[in-house]
């Protein structure tokens, strides 16, 4: 999940005051900042250091992430003229330095690693809003105003992650991610119409290179019998939605990832422990489940009660497999 290791003095030592870009962009640094969390924590998989907007930079859209915002755009994107800033992507010239990066964690992480890429959804909203929204006003006034452009776009946005996917796995990723944070401001028939199209062309484009594919978005209770429709081996659930409700929502063939709320985490260890119990309680019935919180870890977490998540899920499934 995104911010792992902020709450890291080793991240925010390596980080300094560089912008998050200039570290993605220099293949040592973010390859290290990618293991620290997997060191101090013991966690089974890797995920990139990297973020959603970085093939939307590679390609030159204007996109900065600033401290405590996230993304920002100069000029968003709003008219039908926009489309031509998005060109497609060559991602062994436009990407090298992630796959770079990719090739330097394949060949020192004893654990898998999780590429990943914004889905169609969530990517045109940063670009269409030109930063972080509460109501995603201009994204669905766009949407339902000039449908074809709003398709158009997604369509753009599907084949650059789609690429950016492939080159991903073909450098070294052993799963990806999709992470369509937005889309739980949908609802059903807006999301399957507008939304879920682009992101099945992504994960079914996938389908050829065998890697397992996770679905993640946030507030998606209503949307989770599509969403594991669009192709993924595994979605992504939020503290919102009980495990076994989800699972059904989802079917016996799709996986669940999830759902420990990170808020619940700044709590003392000992409840924080609980709760993580409740979630591995809740997922014991289930056909598969990876453990994880239902989103990004908030940067004022103790990393001692993140350490204790772990163990504990550690220690309760190695109690499982020996019954
Ligand atoms: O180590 C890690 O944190 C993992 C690498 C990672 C990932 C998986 C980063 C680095 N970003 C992401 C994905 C990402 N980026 C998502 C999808 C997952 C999620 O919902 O959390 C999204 C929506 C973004 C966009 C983004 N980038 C935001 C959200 C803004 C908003 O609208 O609320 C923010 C704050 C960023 C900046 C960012 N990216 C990554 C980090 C560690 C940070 C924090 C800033 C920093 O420490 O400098």
């Amino acid at each position: 999940m995104r911010q792992a290791g902020r709450s890291l003095p080793e991240y925010r030592a390596l980080r300094a005051k560089g912008s998050i870009l200039d570290a993605i962009s220099s293949p040592e640094i973010a390859a290290e900042l990618t293991m620290q969390p997997v060191r101090r924590y013991g966690v089974d998989a890797a995920i990139l250091f990297s973020d959603i907007v970085v093939p939307l930079v590679a390609i030159g859209v204007d996109i900065e992430i600033l401290p405590g915002r996230g993304p920002v755009l100069a000029a968003p994107f709003r008219h039908d003229d926009d489309l031509s800033r998005l060109r497609p992507i060559e991602p062994e010239v436009d990407l090298a330095h992630v796959l770079d990066t990719i090739t330097i964690l394949a060949s020192e992480l004893d654990v898998p690693l999780i590429g990943f890429a914004g889905a169609p959804f969530t990517l045109a909203s940063y670009l269409v809003e030109g930063g972080s929204s509460r109501t995603f006003g201009l994204t669905k006034s766009l949407m339902h105003s000039e449908p074809a452009t709003w398709h158009a776009l997604v369509d753009r946005l599907a084949a650059i992650c789609l690429a950016s996917l492939r080159a991903q796995v073909k450098a070294g990723a052993s799963a990806i991610q999709l992470f369509d944070s937005w889309a739980g401001t949908l609802s059903p028939s807006d999301y399957a119409e507008f939304a879920l199209p682009a992101s099945t062309f992504i994960l079914e484009g996938l389908a050829d290179l065998h890697v397992p594919r996770i679905h993640f978005g946030v507030g998606t209770g209503e949307l989770l019998g599509l969403m594991a429709r669009a192709g993924a081996d595994v979605v992504g659930v939020d503290w919102r939605v009980p495990l076994p409700l989800a699972a059904a929502r989802v079917g016996p063939d799709v996986a669940l990832q999830g759902n420990l709320d990170p808020a619940v985490c700044l709590a003392p260890t000992r409840v924080v422990r609980e709760a993580a119990g409740k979630v591995m309680n809740e997922a014991a019935g289930l056909s598969g489940h990876i453990f994880n919180l239902g989103h990004g870890v908030l940067p004022e977490t103790d990393p001692d009660t993140l350490k204790a998540v772990v163990d504990l899920v550690h220690a309760t499934s190695a109690a499982r497999d020996t019954e």
